[in-house]
């Protein structure tokens, strides 16, 4: 199983180190292309290569994906754009919001039937949602 894992960067770095827990724990499920959305080093002024660079790549490894898990709680526009493309390409989707950061998640998202939605408290609970997502689509 090859997972891309969307989170945002240039949409603001606060939950990064939350991605990474999430990263690793999808690791018993398959092979995470995107390890480095994760990375703590990376900042949201994105210096480090260039855009278009960057969005070659990215679109490259999403079409290698079988699926695509992305935490939506910080919105960015990058991970709604790839939600948008993987809905295109018939990928299985799944969004992990956390109800407990006070925010509100879009309509395109929380409104879309191709997209299977999981709102969660804390980390704890990722675990479990992960379990079900996989016996679906593994
Ligand atoms: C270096 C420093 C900051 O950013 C970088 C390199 N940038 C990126 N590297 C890899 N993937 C990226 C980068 N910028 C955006 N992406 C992709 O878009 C990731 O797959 C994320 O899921 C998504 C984040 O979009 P924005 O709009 O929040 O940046």
């Amino acid at each position: 199983m090859k997972i891309y894992f969307a989170g945002s960067i240039r949409g603001g770095r606060d939950d990064k180190a939350l991605y990474a827990k999430i990263i690793s724990v999808l690791g018993k499920y398959g092979t995470v292309l995107t390890e480095h959305v994760g990375n703590s080093d990376l900042t949201e002024r994105g210096e480090d290569g260039s855009s278009e660079d960057i969005f070659k790549r990215d679109m490259s490894l999403l079409e290698k994906a079988d699926c695509i898990v992305a935490e939506v709680t910080t919105p960015s526009l990058g991970v709604g754009y790839e939600l948008r493309v993987a809905e295109t390409l018939g990928k299985a989707i799944l969004c992990l919001f956390r109800e407990s950061a006070g925010k509100n998640l879009s309509a395109m998202i929380a409104g879309n039937k191709k997209i299977k939605t999981a709102y969660y408290e804390n980390l704890e609970e990722i675990p479990k949602i992960l379990e079900r997502f996989f016996t679906e689509h593994g």
